[in-house]
């Protein structure tokens, strides 16, 4: 039997979820919405009432093909003569649960780690329960939570194990965050979920038919920010000019929320590089904002709780527009308040690009979106090869684009490196330079959204050759004169480049 996992229901019967409803209309009204598989999972009900209960979904569900579990009580599957179960680790094992129903029921297992998943796989299981990715009032007592980096991790131990095991994740899953989920869980040449297990967005929603339409159209197309899944051709400087042009060209809206010391000079940046900025900390704002076509920079340079808020929802916002916002996290190590921003943005949103100093970088590559796992921010100890490997593997597990900067920037989306060596000291020396080259980044990436590393390198080319072309000018004598010198000479690198002079690159 072919089995589609790709909208699975499970169900719960306690007050705080179920609330008045009654299971079965909800279950009938989630199949006709979309949903591909149920499960019955009640924690609390006697045996008599589990099968008569489980007996009167089954009805329902025969009527419209879609197979029916039981959670962790095979006698129950057996009495009720539904299609099969799933069992958790402490539940009865696999190869029991197998014997006693058959080769033809569906078994499924829940797996929390990478061990756990090969053990099931290597066993006779039918799919994986992969979770917890969220943390979830529905289920307070689990083990762990993984984070979209741990079910990712997980679906590559069983790839290179060669398990062709199906596998939904669980935990947290809504609308707001399915279709991230499924892109951070996946890859373009490699494993990849069959699909979404979800209790409380269908179970407690007011209307279950219309949450399970909305679930099901959202995993049938793309998430608005992903990048084609075509191969990247090798990086290259060839076409900088041509996004240096077209920045200029379309001036798309550049949203910065960035702190307090920063705002005026990366407004300047973005009107010099051909951007049209606007400066707005307001998350409210953002839902406008985010339809106009342009990016967001995440700049928690000046943090506050109530600046994290404001980040989420504008984050939310220009993921649902296909937005890409960039994240810098300064000082992410720093402070508890900014290691628990960085894992709360982490954990519930996309971010396009990372980009830190090393520290910060590090930092973030320390947490899995919901786990933190106690890596610090010291002083530079890394080999440049080592750094290589944190900013490719970051940005492979984010499935976005890392940039560490430093003397030298190492970019990275997951496969393609690049190093670039240009800047000069007085970058160093005034404030803000970094945090205006992530102005530059994103608003590169608003008008190059299907090669986002392309478009950063681009950015990272002008803004840095701009600087250095700057302090080499016989007018600047310090990094006093040298910051608005800077903007002339990036405007200047705008002008020649739309007038066809790309003479300015050869330093690159
Ligand atoms: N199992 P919701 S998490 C039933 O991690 C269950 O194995 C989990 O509920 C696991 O979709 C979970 O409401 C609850 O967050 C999922
Ligand atoms: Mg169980």
């Amino acid at each position: 039997m072919v089995v589609d996992y790709s909208l699975y229901l499970v169900t719960d019967s306690t007050k705080a979820i179920l609330k008045d409803g009654h299971l079965p209309s909800i279950v009938k009204a989630a199949i006709e919405g979309g949903v591909t598989i149920v499960q019955y999972r009640d924690k609390t009900s006697d045996t008599a009432d589990l099968i008569k209960n489980a007996k009167e979904l089954h009805a329902i569900t025969k009527q419209y093909g879609v197979p029916l579990l039981i959670n962790d009580r095979v006698d129950v599957a057996i009495a009720s003569g539904v299609e099969g179960v799933h069992i958790g680790q402490d539940d009865m094992d696999l190869a029991t649960a197998r014997n006693l129903l058959g080769k033809d029921a569906i078994i499924g297992v829940t797996a929390q780690s990478e061990e756990e998943a090969l053990r099931a796989a290597g066993g006779d299981a039918d799919y994986l329960g992969l979770g917890t990715v969220f943390a979830t009032p529905t289920k307070e007592n689990t083990k762990s939570i993984v984070g979209c980096a741990g079910v990712r991790s997980m679906l590559s131990a069983l790839s290179v194990n060669n398990h062709k095991i199906k596998t939904v994740c669980i935990g947290g899953i809504n609308a707001s965050n399915v279709q991230r989920v499924l892109y951070q869980t996946g890859s373009s040449d490699g494993p990849s979920l069959d699909g979404v297990a979800v209790v409380s967005a269908i179970i407690a929603a007011s209307d279950p038919k219309e949450s399970a339409q909305e679930l099901k159209s959202l995993i049938t197309s793309p998430a608005p920010f992903a990048t084609s899944s075509s191969k990247k051709t090798d990086i290259t400087t060839e076409s900088v000019p041509e996004a240096v042009k077209k920045l200029g060209e379309v001036s798309p809206l550049c949203h910065n929320m960035t702190n307090l010391v920063v705002q005026n000079f990366a407004a300047n940046v973005a009107i010099c590089i051909g951007a049209s900025p606007i400066m707005s900390n307001n998350g409210l704002e953002a839902r406008d904002l985010a339809k106009l076509g342009g990016s967001l920079v995440v700049n928690m340079g000046t943090v506050t709780p109530e600046g994290v808020s404001n980040y989420l929802l504008a984050v939310t916002a220009y993921n649902a527009a296909g937005g890409p916002v960039v994240f810098d996290p300064v000082g992410a190590g720093a402070t508890q308040q900014r290691r628990d921003a960085v894992k709360t943005l982490m954990a519930e949103g996309y971010f396009d690009l990372i980009k830190g100093n090393e520290g910060e970088i590090k930092t973030v590559a320390g947490m899995r979106g919901e786990q933190q796992k106690g890596v610090d921010s010291g002083a530079s100890t890394l080999s440049m090869e080592e750094k290589s490997d944190i900013v490719r593997s970051l940005a492979h597990r984010e499935r976005n684009v890392v940039l560490m900067t430093g003397k030298v920037d190492i970019l990275s989306d997951g496969q393609r490196i690049v190093f670039i060596e240009n800047g000069h000291e007085y970058l160093a020396n005034i404030t803000g330079s970094g945090c205006t080259l992530g102005t530059t980044i994103s608003a590169f990436m608003a008008v190059n959204k299907d090669d986002k590393m392309l478009a950063a390198l681009a950015g990272i080319l002008m803004y840095e050759i701009a600087a250095e072309v700057a302090a080499r000018r016989d007018d600047v004598r310090g990094p006093g004169t040298f910051v608005p010198v800077f903007l002339d000479e990036l405007y200047a690198i705008r002008e020649n480049t739309q007038k066809g002079d790309h003479t300015w690159l050869k330093a690159a």
